[in-house]
């Protein structure tokens, strides 16, 4: 094309523009400021990459309001609404069911909560307005697929702090670690060891998000503590400070981890499984090297359909045979893993119940007692006979934790849970040789405080139960423990004020959450749980006396909730 055209063009069009800016300049002349402002400004997310959201009614967002939203739901939401948004603890979150509630409704669920269980996150100081307005806006999105996580991914987490080699031969500290709690920080990626002997804090090591719970290798040696996050921290507490030796991630969401126990095979591997993916891996015991992943998604046990999200829950090891015993949440199933050769995995699959969830081991160590919170069953699992025993009915969704096992004095050995749903406590007979007509069914009911609860515990050298019910609406009820003694049941509870006793000053919800008994079996210590931004605290019972022992207190104790004993924890006491 000639110069001179080309030339010509470009006059015309640098007019045109001159021209164009004249009578947006003369337009905006006779236009006040506020009304330039208003009419002429331009849209405060012009420059904002939105998201596209897929679903056209949806709410707008930006593409980092979307991103900000999706961390937060995974990290504080998919635990009770499913990575997939389907509901399981919580309610369903899909969009067929939000956009009709609109952002109004959910913000004021979001942000104040529910009797149900659903935290009240601005309240609590969890969360601020916006990120509550931001969340009110994502859950009316379609859920996004969560991507999948597999060997690659765990490499790139996998990291060895202190190689085997390097660690210490022996014990290099002067700490009684049988007696050591680690306390979980849950909200802030932490957990303090404390000293159960003096009530110092020995250590407050990093973790994952959310830190869930602590379990014992079987040498009683090395700490296992799983996020949220689905992060496990490997912590030595023979070093002179106790710390890390090792870290991996295993998905997006987890909660639980555990090793291998079984004679011959003590501590050979580490398993955790996930929320998300749903699956659980093997993991060598001494550095947490990935090994083996193996995906949970399959058939339901009641109506054989395929489910897509079946979260991985409680995990034990058997102390019977070489097996994991892996309870898979939406499908109803445990699995028991025989781990005695990895390259040729296999698995008895016994379908349980929909909803597996907590549980514990009953006395013996044989019968693994498991809550199907959503069915109102625990599932008694023989981990001799490698089957079902018993699908035992109890009140409205149990939350044992892992439970707490005593002698009664009609029915023998019992195995109990407390419930979210009811005021009740259930006794389980768990003595198939000794008390046979009590066996493995439902021998007696307690009346408890309220519903809410969610940890019961017992010892061997106690004559007490302990039943918190910390999601109990009423705070007189989630701020106190209701303690029994055991050889007069019918005599009722007597109410423990534990976050009386721990004299907090400020209106923080100071829920009580989870007893857990010293080595001696003469202490019960419980979590005071308040926001990040309030105060928190642990108190200490007498359990002889039942009165106040100590209060344990330090700005560093932040929302401490699940605390655990070294030694009860190793060898199953509870
Ligand atoms: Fe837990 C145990 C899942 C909320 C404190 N929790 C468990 C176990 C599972 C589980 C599967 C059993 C692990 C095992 O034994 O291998 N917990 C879930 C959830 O899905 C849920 C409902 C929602 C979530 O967001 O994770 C949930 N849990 C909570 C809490 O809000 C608690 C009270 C405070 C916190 O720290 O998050 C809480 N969960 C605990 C504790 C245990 C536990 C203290 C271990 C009890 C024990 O004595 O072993």
């Amino acid at each position: 094309m000639k110069t001179t055209t080309l030339f010509r063009l470009g006059v015309v069009a640098l007019a045109a523009l001159a021209f164009a800016a004249g009578t947006r300049a003369e337009e905006k002349k006779d236009l006040t400021q506020p009304e330039i402002n208003y009419q002429a400004g331009g849209s405060p997310l012009g420059a904002e990459p939105m998201y596209q959201s897929t679903n056209p009614k949806a709410p707008a967002m930006t593409l980092a309001e979307f991103e900000l939203a999706r961390k937060t739901y995974f990290e504080r939401c998919a635990g009770c609404h499913g990575v997939l948004r389907k509901g399981a603890t919580g309610k369903p979150l899909t969009p067929d069911i939000t956009l009709g509630k609109g952002t109004d409704y959910l913000k004021v669920f979001i942000a104040y909560g529910s009797a149900a269980g659903m935290p009240n996150w601005l309240t609590s100081g969890e969360m601020d307005e916006k990120t509550v307005d931001v969340m009110a806006r994502y859950i009316q999105q379609d859920p996004p697929t969560p991507p999948e996580f597999g060997m690659e991914q765990m490499k790139t987490t996998w990291k060895v702090i202190v190689p085997p080699d390097q660690r210490p031969k022996k014990k290099m500290n002067s700490y009684n670690i049988d007696n050591i709690f680690s306390t979980t920080l849950r909200d802030t990626g932490e957990v303090a060891l404390i000293d159960g002997d003096t009530k110092q804090i020995i250590n407050i090591v990093k973790t994952g998000y959310a830190v869930h719970i602590s379990r014992l290798s079987a040498s009683g040696r090395y700490l296992f503590v799983i996020g949220r996050d689905a992060k496990i921290n490997m912590i030595d507490l023979w070093m002179e400070k106790p710390d890390n030796v090792a870290e991996i991630r295993v998905g997006l969401e987890a909660r639980s981890v555990d090793t291998s126990k079984y004679k011959g095979y003590e501590d050979r591997y580490a398993i955790a499984g996930s929320y998300w993916p749903p699956q659980y891996v093997i993991m060598k015991g001494d550095t947490l090297e990935p090994l083996k992943i193996v995906a949970t998604r399959g058939m339901t046990v009641d109506k054989q359909e395929f489910h897509p999200e079946p979260r991985v829950a409680s995990i034990v090891s058997s102390h019977y045979k070489p097996e994991f015993v892996v309870n898979v949440k939406e499908t109803g199933k445990t699995l028991l893993v025989d781990y005695s050769n990895i390259e040729a995995l296999k698995t008895t699959e016994i379908g349980t119940a929909r909803f597996l969830h907590d549980g514990g081991m009953d006395s013996t160590g044989r019968y693994f007692m498991v809550a199907a919170n959503q069915s109102n069953k625990i599932a008694a699992v023989d981990l001799k006979e490698g089957k079902l025993e018993k699908l035992i009915d109890v009140g409205k969704i149990p939350h044992p934790g892992r439970g707490a096992n005593f002698v009664h004095p009609k029915f023998g050995p019992v195995w109990s849970t407390g419930h979210l749903g009811d005021d009740s406590i259930s006794l389980i007979g768990t003595d198939p040789k000794g008390h046979k007509q009590y066996a493995f069914k439902k021998v007696a009911e307690l009346k408890g405080q309220g519903g809410g609860a969610l940890f019961i515990k017992s010892h061997p050298k106690s004559t007490h139960l302990y039943s918190d019910t910390p999601l109990n609406p009423d705070p007189k009820i989630s701020q106190s423990v209701a303690v029994y003694d055991i050889r007069d049941l019918d005599k009722g509870f007597t109410v423990l004020p534990i976050a009386e006793w721990a004299d907090l000053k400020d209106d923080g919800a100071k829920r009580v959450v989870q007893p857990e008994y010293n080595k001696a079996g003469d202490e019960v210590w419980f979590s005071v749980w308040s926001a990040k931004n309030k105060q928190s605290a642990i108190v200490v019972v007498d359990d002889k006396t039942l009165k106040l022992k100590t209060v344990i207190k330090d700005p560093r104790l932040i929302t401490p909730t699940g605390h655990f004993n070294v030694y009860n924890t190793q060898h199953d006491i509870y």
